[in-house]
């Protein structure tokens, strides 16, 4: 890896200097420090989804692509290329069990990759072949007690793991709700769900946080239990102070705004995390930023003005791939997320700040719209370049001739695991 990426930047350094040199005249004349800025770009990383390594595909059919990962080994050596390529994915988030392996080794092959670890994702929203008991009809949440125990048991289980691997974090997602009016008793289900949730919360470590993470439906289409972010905030600040509220894009109703539950959750000090991904319609898991881009700015021009160092959230991508090959999609997501995160660092908040209070609703906008229509690509590039990452990550990545090479051993039948979602 380490000899294509430096024949291929070797081919744009010329192109990107310039361009480096131009933005930063540019940028100089509003009085920010280029350097300042690319910094930032460097010390920005965002967790990438094991999953989200192989072909999701959706409830109708998935089509799997050459060299799937064949497990949770070939999935890190993935996501070392990801992190070789944009140095801006420092860490993998585990889904269990679909990662179930020996702790040792997955610690020993992230290292091999210079990766960590970031929140743990539980699963009991679907069966496993070895399970006693059903999650059909729920799981946290379920009526029978030993089905809610079944489920505490399997995030404590997650706890564990993550402890060895130097994860500190859990995110507590489940599926429970209702398909049809009637079908459950939606106070007491919550009751069922918060008493479960308080036994997990129990044996959380002291320098853990656990994360609850709503979405408005699916697969229950008539209610679910943890369904928006004011259930999630009353669940985080019921459990107690390391409980935080985990934030997906994509789990909201179309047109509300994402940004000012950002705003309302750090207001809280409730704010935990972020699952990134895009779309159009509902849970689409489509690559961050290409639908709506202005969208993902404006929650990190939330985010960047709240900075502070007791602000630490968990940003984590969560998508599915169904028609590109998962290391692009991945690589153009974290750059994406990268670019909303600079381009936010762009605001002049002074200035914002003197337009509303002049009420000058105009030019307050306009400062905001002028730092997300800079190009700040040139930045990003230089980063990568100087931490010895990629100009262009997707040519260097298809020049590596990777996905050619693991093609050859990695059956293409394999499953992923996940992308159901
Ligand atoms: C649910 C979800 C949740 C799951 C993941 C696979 O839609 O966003 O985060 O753990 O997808
Ligand atoms: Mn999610
Ligand atoms: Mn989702």
């Amino acid at each position: 890896m380490k000899t294509v990426i430096e024949s291929e930047n070797a081919r744009r350094v010329a192109d990107l200097t310039r361009d480096y040199e131009a933005l930063g005249e540019q940028l100089d004349r509003r009085g920010i420090d280029i350097a300042a800025i690319k910094d930032r770009a460097k010390g920005f990383g965002v967790a990438v989804p094991s999953w989200g390594t192989g072909t999701g595909g959706t409830r109708f059919a998935r089509f799997p692509g050459d060299g799937e990962p064949r497990n949770i080994f070939d999935k890190l050596d993935d996501c070392g290329v990801i992190h070789a390529m944009t140095a801006a994915t420092p860490k993998v988030s585990l889904h269990i069990p679909w990662d179930k392996a020996d702790p040792a080794e997955m610690k020993a092959k992230a290292e091999e990759h210079g990766l960590g670890f970031d929140a743990m994702n539980s699963n009991t929203f679907q069966d496993q072949p070895d399970q006693a008991h059903s999650y059909k009809f729920g799981s946290l949440s379920h009526t029978d007690a030993a089905t809610r125990q079944q489920a505490v048991d399997h995030n404590i289980e997650c706890i564990e793991i993550g402890q060895t691997l130097g994860s500190n974090a859990l995110t507590v997602w489940i599926g429970d709700g209702a398909n049809f009016p009637g079908q459950t008793h939606m106070g007491q289900q919550f009751d069922r769900y918060m008493q479960s949730m308080q036994a997990i919360y129990a044996a959380l470590p002291e320098d853990w946080q656990i994360f609850s993470e709503h979405k408005i439906y699916e697969p229950a289409f008539y209610s679910t239990v943890v369904q928006d972010w004011g259930t999630s905030l009353m669940i985080a600040q019921e459990l107690g102070e390391r409980a935080k509220c985990l934030v997906d894009l994509g789990h909201h109703a179309p047109n509300v705004n994402i940004e000012m539950i950002v705003s309302r959750l750090i207001r809280a000090g409730k704010l935990g995390g972020f699952h990134f991904n895009d779309s159009k319609y509902g849970d689409d898991d489509l690559d961050s930023g290409t639908i709506e881009p202005y969208r993902l700015f404006l929650v990190w021009n939330e985010l960047v003005d709240a900075e502070s160092p007791d602000l630490n959230l968990a940003h984590m991508i969560d998508q599915s791939h169904n028609v590109t090959d998962p290391i692009e999609s991945l690589m153009i997501s974290a750059i994406e997320i990268q670019r909303a995160y600079v381009q936010a660092s762009l605001v002049q908040r002074d200035v914002l700040a003197g337009y509303q209070a002049e009420n000058d609703a105009l030019m307050a906008s306009a400062t905001l719209r002028r730092a997300f229509r800079t190009d700040v690509e040139p930045i990003l590039q230089m980063a990568r370049l100087e931490v010895g990452a990629a100009i262009d990550p997707v040519m260097t990545y298809r020049a590596s001739g990777y996905r050619a090479n693991v093609g050859q051993i990695r059956p293409k039948v394999s499953g992923a695991g996940g992308g159901i979602v």
